[in-house]
């Protein structure tokens, strides 16, 4: 077992890497090593994917599932080693018919990549075997670290793209470019390459590719939900049976609340489903009750807690058998987890029945609202507002502090930061760090709410927007701009969202509260020469440090 994707890596001074039986996250070494082999085989069908465009031939159900193979590998998402293999064996033959196809119109057509070539065993010790073969750090010693690290910040920031492309495929969105681009880049990364620069312009391709691809989903999300807009969410329980829908896909969340709908059910989100609340599609309705719970990493106490059923439509999942409601909880999707309920199709009647033989909550809590539904295009309305209030000197200074929640102690620091932002500041936020702060009460500052919750993770789309909005009505460079960004890194969503702002130009990011392993300290150093990326110090010194610039 390699694995080195996430902040939460195992590390001792002599090693980086969970490398053991089990990794830090719960994923087994078979699991882990049949990801890797799955990768590879990935990265043959989408080579023959680049050769078929050549030849005419554009399969929209290959473009639709290397993508969502490949979500499959990201952190806390499918610990499912069968499920993994499966992929795996559907890609070979999606591989070895689009060939066919391919040699029907050019008897001659072959690709160079290896991995095109890889026929999978039959028994779990040849795939072993094989997926051995196929690890990633595969010629780490005679490429050394800088290379190795470099060829991962692309394959894991491809890994979030292509989850971002599944978010999207799943509300009907598909691009032939994009999934063209998307297939090359799978190839390339898959030739082992080896030169430094190269490597890095490509991690900004994938930036670059990442921002056409969140813009999809953005569309997708607001064409079939409208746009977001402040919304009040109570975030304590409501007497009554209940459900938990947790994860990044609005379009199960509507089709629970569609289906629920009369039964007395009250469905509440957790984590990323959070934004949810703002859209005018998903709040119209009535037993859409509230948001439960906090961020990813403490769902084993929260999900216990709760007196229903949970369903995870993507990441991040962790051990349920930790908090003994392995029997309650439901995946859907690429997620898995070995002997937890598998939900496909559209039916949820499953866990609606689930909810009415579970006790629900007894009794409701006193309410606590918070506001979310700072979307793009409320964003992009209040972009006047902002310009006036900086001009008048009432508006300092906007920090967007978000990203990816963790368990390590030092993410005190985001709460501290917010916090701490002076009263002439605003604080944007998205993704589940916000979690850490998001049920303080920034109070208002002018016409404007102190804490703007944007949404998700992939919402990073609409503060982009209004960071290049307000550039370009001051007509000034995005990092001209009041603003400084404050992420925190977990997984691989982050690492792509991070190069699509590195190959938008911004500059000065800071990032905590540890890099990722495989951002050695060579590739910090290069990517903080030229991207100015900063690590997170201490939140008085890097507060004062942002306002003097
Ligand atoms: Fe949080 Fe986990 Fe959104 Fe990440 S719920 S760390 O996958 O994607 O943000
Ligand atoms: Fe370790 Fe993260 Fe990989 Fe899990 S996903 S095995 S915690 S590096």
């Amino acid at each position: 077992m390699y694995c080195i994707q996430c902040e939460q890596t195992m590390q001792t001074p002599t090693s980086k890497g969970c490398s053991q039986s089990q990794g830090m996250c719960g994923k087994t070494a078979e699991t882990s090593d049949q990801q890797d082999l799955l990768i590879a085989v990935l990265q043959g069908l989408s080579a023959w994917a680049v050769r078929a465009r050549e030849l005419g031939i554009v399969d929209a159900a290959i473009d639709a599932f290397v993508p969502k193979a490949f979500f499959a590998t990201l952190t806390n998402v499918n610990f499912d080693t069968q499920r993994i293999v499966n992929y795996a064996r559907e890609a070979a033959a999606m591989r070895d018919e689009l060939a066919q196809r391919c040699r029907r119109i050019d008897p001659n057509a072959d690709v160079a990549l290896p991995q095109a070539a890889l026929v999978l065993a039959d028994s779990a010790q040849g795939l072993h075997a094989q997926a051995l073969a196929w690890a990633l750090n595969r010629d780490r010693n005679e490429v050394g670290d800088e290379v190795h690290g470099l060829r991962l910040l692309g394959l894991y920031g491809l890994k979030g793209a292509a989850a971002y492309m599944e978010h999207a495929h799943v509300l009907g969105q598909q691009d032939a470019d994009i999934a063209a681009e998307f297939h090359r880049k799978m190839a390339w990364f898959g030739s082992q390459p080896r030169d430094l620069e190269t490597l890095l312009e490509e991690s900004m391709n994938i930036g670059r590719l990442n921002y056409s691809i969140m813009a999809m989903l953005d569309h997708g999300e607001t064409s079939l939900y409208g746009n977001p807009v402040p919304s009040q969410v109570n975030v304590n329980p409501v007497a009554g049976k209940a459900i938990l829908i947790s994860g990044h896909d609005l379009k199960d969340l509507k089709q629970l609340l569609e289906q629920t709908e009369g039964t007395g059910i009250n469905v509440y989100t957790h984590g990323e489903m959070l934004p949810a609340h703002g859209y005018p599609e998903l709040k119209r309705y009535p037993h859409l009750v509230g948001n439960y719970g906090s961020a990813w990493q403490n769902q084993q106490k929260e999900f216990a807690a709760f007196p229903g059923p949970v369903i995870m439509t993507s990441n991040c999942i962790i051990n349920p058998n930790v908090g003994r409601y392995t029997d309650r909880i439901y995946t859907r999707s690429i997620v898995g987890w070995p002997g937890v309920k598998h939900l496909t199709g559209d039916d949820f009647s499953a866990v609606i029945a689930h909810a009415q033989a579970l006790p629900g909550f007894t009794e409701s809590a006193e309410p606590h609202y918070i506001t979310v539904g700072f979307g793009r295009e409320t964003l992009l309305g209040a972009a006047d507002t902002v310009i006036e209030m900086v001009a008048a000197k009432q508006l300092r200074h906007v920090f967007l502090v978000g990203g990816c929640d963790g368990s390590r102690n030092e993410r005190s620091y985001y709460t501290d930061f917010a916090q701490q932002v002076p009263e002439d500041c605003a604080v944007m936020t998205l993704a589940c760090g916000k979690f850490r702060f998001n049920k303080h009460d920034f109070g208002q500052i002018g016409a404007l709410p102190r804490l703007l919750d944007v949404g998700q993770c992939n919402d990073s789309y609409s503060a982009i927007q209004l960071a290049l909005k307000l550039a370009e009505k001051l007509g000034c460079g995005v990092n001209d701009l009041p603003l400084t960004l404050v992420v925190s890194w977990f997984e691989q969503k982050a690492i792509v969202v991070l190069l699509t702002l590195l190959s938008l130009g911004v500059r000065g990011i800071y990032t905590g509260p540890t890099a990722p392993a495989f951002l050695n300290e060579q590739l910090m150093g290069i990517l903080q020469q030229r991207f100015g990326l900063r690590q997170i110090g201490t939140v008085e010194a890097d507060m004062a440090a942002m306002l003097a610039a």
